[in-house]
């Protein structure tokens, strides 16, 4: 038996308010769809087997480099933060799984697992982290972690990426993301050509210790912390990594660690030709790496990605399994509100993708139509899909209206009793 940290009761009695309309809205929507030769059940069914795991580390208050103001109720441990996920999983339905940052998320891995059964929630990509020190580590990561020009500070790096790799078994874990700060801020500073060479020799020794089963997911970034130059710095090198490391590497995209205005949908369509889409970070940004609330900024965008994985999905491109994760960082509201939305929003982007007319939009490609080509994909978006996706909550058990339950629950004011506040302070990125 899964446990509930919301009140069944609680939930019940909001879908009571809303069960009335939802029926009627769901087949006004399933009318219209019909009338475009698309069946809202095959969607609906869709829609619910799909997936987006919550990251450990977004269920605390954010921060910015200047400040952290954190709210009421903040987790204080790995176990904490795994109740906040259970309350998101329930009242959502869409997010089974937590991705954990180690050493941030270091316990007892058989108390980890668990914990995280108690609520039937599992666990999706180990992240490592040589970013930042550790207390009480030999080797500081201040010029770098897997590229340091110094070997035993890259051994160091290594272990730790092996000891992740090792948390991760007991967990039932699947893959390992690694994202490195490494790279430089004056020209001359580093050599690029050695540093990578570095680099690649330290993440093949940590792909030759996973598990036949696994994935290794590299993760790239323009720059932050590393204002010059950055050695995992755009999808090229990520490729290159992949290809030079072996089959189970593949690339992690997170949306928000582009140049403004990069076309991300197209470098998502490479990889998967290519065969080497991994997975996701999804989030939102307008300027860098904001960490903003996924599809908060820029829905479109979201949905022109999705446009291109339900593309692959019904083509059966070759190894296309895509991890779906977030990463985020909430500065100004409730953690657990901001993931549930941008859990719900990630399910739209693919629900409205799956709306596309491909035939269509195939024949407006071959015959140079660009205006109805473009207004194809304009149809499908515009289309509300929420009376699919409520459905889908409330038939899998969820919320209809996940905040308005959440709230109605007090969850964040009953937590508040038992974990103690904590103080506003200085800079730090989570
Ligand atoms: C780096 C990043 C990476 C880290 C996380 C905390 O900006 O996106 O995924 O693991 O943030
Ligand atoms: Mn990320
Ligand atoms: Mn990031």
């Amino acid at each position: 038996t899964v446990e509930h940290l919301i009140d069944l009761d609680i939930v019940e009695r909001e879908n009571g308010k809303r069960i009335g309309a939802l029926p009627r809205d769901y087949e006004a929507l399933g009318e219209q769809l019909d009338r475009r030769g698309i069946a809202i059940d095959a969607i609906r069914d869709k829609v619910a087997a799909f997936k987006v795991a919550v990251p450990s580390w977004g269920v605390g208050t954010g921060g910015t480099r200047f400040a952290r103001f954190p709210g009421p109720g903040e987790p204080r441990d790995i176990f904490d933060k795994i109740e906040d996920c259970s309350v998101i999983q329930q009242l959502t339905r869409a997010t089974p799984n937590v991705s954990l940052h180690i050493p941030w998320d270091k316990a007892d891995a058989n108390r980890l697992k668990q914990s995280a059964s108690r609520f039937g929630l599992g666990f999706d990509a180990m992240n490592s982290n040589t970013f930042s020190d550790a207390a009480g580590q030999k080797q500081s990561y201040k010029f770098g972690s897997l590229s340091h020009a110094d070997a035993a500070t890259r051994q160091q790096a290594v272990e730790h990426n092996l000891e992740c790799i090792e948390i991760g078994k007991t967990i039932g874990s699947k893959a390992l993301t690694i994202w490195i700060g490494d790279g430089s801020n004056f020209p001359g500073q580093v050599n690029f050509t050695r540093q990578f060479e570095r680099y690649l020799d330290a993440v093949k020794q940590v792909y030759a210790a996973l598990p036949d089963d696994w994935r290794l997911f590299t993760e790239h970034k323009m720059y932050e912390p590393a204002f010059y130059s950055t050695v995992v710095q755009d999808w090229g090198t990520n490729y290159l990594i992949a290809q030079e490391t072996g089959p189970k590497a593949y690339c992690l995209v997170d949306l928000g660690h582009h140049a403004p205005n990069v076309n991300i949908e197209m470098i998502v369509a490479r990889l998967i030709q290519f065969g080497k889409l991994g997975g996701f970070h999804f989030n939102d940004s307008k300027y860098g790496d904001d960490d903003l609330d996924a599809g908060s900024i820029d829905p479109y965008r979201l949905f022109l990605i999705f446009n291109e994985l339900v593309d692959a999905e019904l083509n059966g491109a070759k190894g296309f399994d895509p991890a779906h994760m977030l990463d985020q960082s909430h500065n100004v509201t409730d953690p657990i509100e901001s993931l549930m939305l941008s859990a719900t929003e990630v399910q739209r982007a693919y629900a409205s993708a799956l709306l596309v007319n491909r035939k269509a939009l195939e024949g407006y490609q071959d015959t140079n139509d660009a205006l109805m080509a473009t207004q194809t994909l304009k149809t499908a978006f515009r289309t509300d899909v929420e009376p699919i996706l409520a459905m889908v909550r409330y038939q899998s058990g969820g919320a209809i209206d996940p905040v308005a339950a959440y709230r109605a629950a007090g969850y964040r004011a009953k937590v508040a009793e038992e974990r103690p506040a904590v103080a506003s302070g200085g800079g730090g990125i989570v």
